[in-house]
């Protein structure tokens, strides 16, 4: 029997990892054609010819399409406007080629089937069912669209109809695309690629956060069989995978996954895969968490830390997000005990959600300084996702909220071959709310930048810290007047760089911008603009010193204090070719700072003192710098001296 060819589309890019170049197995493809392909009559009628999984030439990947029955298409922010081309080239080739679009960017309306005449079927929200459903009826002569729960299409006198959604499905069962060999090929084909994977224990999350689209597919969590997940841990080794992403809402809210974690690094112990695994640990932060935590670290499993999320102080802004924190008491105890752990800790915060004014965002900011956290802070900027609920017209009305289109950065990744499509991918940014005009938002990202490069990857955190302890001044208004100071100085290194950061912002609004953030060195083309800042910085170190230093002796009225400071602050930052320095300096500033970071009552002794600055991992040159101090800073910094007392 000749078997129906289906084509399933879920690109991404190269992206540049730890100690090598990966590129993600398209999971959501994988998992829905495993699913599917359990049923027999599907088994037998339909094979998966093509997996589009790296950005490719469109012409190419048409040319190289069999006689496509029918075009799959998984959309994320990240790749939707490359599948839309896709998908309408593939139409003109293919007229009879049924195109049906799913995935988490996919508006909850008929926008797609409105807008985009090429683009059949839609699926929106989770897809198993009602994608093998839909294969099982377009077998037949006279397909019965309205039987596919959760399908829009359109009506034959014109119209679209959207069929009831289904219920969510037990996943206990769930057959693995892994184990099920669905990647193979592509893995046979591609054998020079370090693979990514997804890998889910269990899908949805009890929580109902307004900014994520996550929680509105489905909400009720639901688990996977511990035997599938097992036998795909052994799957991985046996695989060499190197980075595994856990899917899950929440790692750790079951008591089993502690025990997934030992079989995970058991595994890693003998075999050395995975090398590296992201978790999104649960928000309740138990003992289980933190035994989790511990354990990722110790095994080195999990670079980046622990994470105690916060997202917003603000009560009300919380309320309207429906999101609900840890006590800031608790955090703080948190925070600590992981500190004494030695496990480093980040925290995320997102600008522009509803409620939050310029100086309830800015003082939370501060507050989460106040209570300990100096080492990891993540700012996001507010995404407006289609499926979330602050998309909602309601909630958009609610609060004002306003949102602009923007150039999507692909951060330090590649799209292979370079450049191959004139394709842009974009997202939808909060630009305004009631509560935070545009001008205050544009500020508000830049102070956010501003303070997680100064102050997470520590270019002027002891600065700041000695102004806290020593003049009360809070972390948050040092920060303003550095921002203002940039801003009315253009000509120093800070000014000249966040002068750069705000003109990128400005170009990415432009619908097609190729304004693009470069370091000087390979790795680091098309940055981050917190990369693009701290790279800048401590490419040029006594310059950018120079240039802050007439506004730190103003707030620091001891000149000569001031001075010694500003060096100590220099001093400390890793520089390349420096593995190890001793340097005299007129106060005891390591005391000092340990004190002061552990909250406790400081007093800078005025001693001489001889330090060392050392670093058992000193890059040889700047591209090794760029790549191991610059960007493995993001969300743990690791731009300081270990100094110890010579
Ligand atoms: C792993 C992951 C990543 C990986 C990339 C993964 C990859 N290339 O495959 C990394 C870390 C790179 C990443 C980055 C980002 N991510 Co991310 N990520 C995830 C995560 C945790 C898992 C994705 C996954 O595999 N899920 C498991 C699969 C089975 O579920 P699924 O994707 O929902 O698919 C189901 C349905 O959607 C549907 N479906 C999907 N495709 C199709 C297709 C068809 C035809 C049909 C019928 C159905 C269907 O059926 C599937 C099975 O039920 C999700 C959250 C989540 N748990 O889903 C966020 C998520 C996908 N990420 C998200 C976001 C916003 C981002 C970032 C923009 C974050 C940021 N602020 O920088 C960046 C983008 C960076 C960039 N420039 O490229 C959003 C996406 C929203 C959107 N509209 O696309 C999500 C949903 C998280 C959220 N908070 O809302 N991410
Ligand atoms: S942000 Fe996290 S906790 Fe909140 S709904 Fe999304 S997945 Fe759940």
């Amino acid at each position: 029997m000749i078997k129906k060819n289906i084509c399933f589309v879920q690109p991404d890019v190269y992206r540049v990892r730890y100690r090598f170049k990966s590129a993600y197995l398209p999971y959501a493809a994988g998992q829905l054609w495993a699913y599917a392909a359990e049923d027999p009559v599907v088994a037998q009628e339909y094979a998966l010819k093509e997996l589009v999984f790296l950005f490719a030439s469109i012409d190419a990947v048409v040319a190289r399409l069999d006689e496509p029955f029918l075009a799959a298409f998984s959309c994320y922010v990240w790749n939707t406007e490359y599948n839309k081309k896709l998908a309408q080239a593939i139409k003109e080739k293919h007229p009879g080629c049924v195109i049906l679009f799913g995935g988490h960017n996919v508006p909850p309306d008929d926008t797609f089937l409105s807008e985009f005449p090429y683009i059949d079927y839609l699926i929106q929200g989770e897809g198993e069912i009602s994608f093998r459903s839909l294969l099982l009826e377009l077998r037949k002569e006279e397909p019965d669209l309205s039987a596919v729960p959760g399908l829009r299409y359109r009506l034959p006198g014109g119209g679209f109809a959207a069929n009831p959604p289904r219920a969510l499905m037990d996943l206990w069962n769930l057959p693995s695309p892994y184990t099920a060999g669905v990647f193979d090929g592509i893995m046979r084909q591609y054998p020079e690629i370090q693979w990514s994977i997804s890998l889910e224990t269990n899908r949805g999350c009890p929580y109902h956060c307004g900014y994520c689209s996550w929680s509105e597919l489905d909400i009720k969590p639901r688990r996977i069989s511990e035997e599938r997940v097992l036998a795909e841990f052994e799957w991985i080794g046996a695989h060499k995978i190197e980075f595994v992403h856990f899917a899950d809402s929440n790692f750790g809210v079951y008591e089993r996954d502690e025990g997934f974690i030992d079989a995970l690094v058991e595994q890693k112990k003998k075999i050395g895969y995975p090398y590296i695994g992201v978790f999104n640990s649960a928000k309740r932060n138990t003992e289980r968490v933190y035994r989790i935590a511990c354990k990722l670290w110790e095994s080195r499993l999990c670079q980046t830390g622990a994470t105690v999320s916060l997202q917003s102080l603000s009560p009300s802004v919380l309320k309207a997000i429906r999101r609900e924190n840890l006590d800031l008491a608790y955090f703080k105890q948190l925070i600590n005990l992981y500190n004494s752990s030695k496990i480093p800790t980040y925290s995320e915060l997102i600008l522009g959600l509803p409620g939050e004014t310029f100086e309830s965002f800015c003082s939370g900011v501060g507050t989460l300084l106040e209570l300990g956290q100096h080492d990891g802070l993540v700012i996001y900027p507010c995404i407006l996702l289609p499926n979330a609920e602050m998309a909602s017209p309601e909630m958009r009305r609610r609060y004002g909220i306003r949102a602009q289109r923007f150039v999507l950065n692909m951060g330090g990744t590649e799209k292979i071959p370079p450049a191959v499509e004139d394709v842009t991918e974009y997202y939808y940014l909060v630009t305004a709310t009631d509560a935070m005009s545009e001008e205050e938002m544009t500020r508000g990202y830049l102070f956010s930048i501003l303070l997680q490069v100064l102050h997470m990857f520590a270019l002027t955190r002891w600065i700041a810290v000695y102004l806290r302890h020593a003049y009360g001044l809070r972390y948050e208004e040092f920060y303003l007047r550095m921002l203002d100071f940039a801003l009315k100085n253009p000509s120093s290194i800070l000014g000249k760089l966040i002068a750069d950061v705000a003109n990128f912002r400005e170009e990415t609004k432009k619908a097609h911008s190729d304004c693009t953030l470069n370091l000087p060195y390979e790795a680091g083309k098309n940055v981050q603009e917190i990369l693009y800042l701290f790279g800048g910085a401590s490419f040029r170190l006594r310059e950018f010193y120079d240039g802050i230093g007439g506004l730190v002796m103003e707030l620091i009225r001891d000149g000569a204090l001031a001075t010694e400071l500003i060096r100590y602050q220099c001093e400390s930052i890793r520089q390349p070719c420096m593995p190890l320095k001793t340097l005299a300096f007129a106060y005891d500033f390591p005391s000092y700072f340990q004190d002061a970071l552990q909250n406790q009552n400081a007093v800078l002794e005025k001693k001489n003192v001889l330090l060392r600055f050392e670093d058992n991992d000193n890059p040889p040159d700047w591209p090794t710098y760029g790549f191991e101090v610059v960007f493995r800073s993001v969300r743990h910094c690791k731009s300081l001296y270990n100094i110890t007392n010579a």
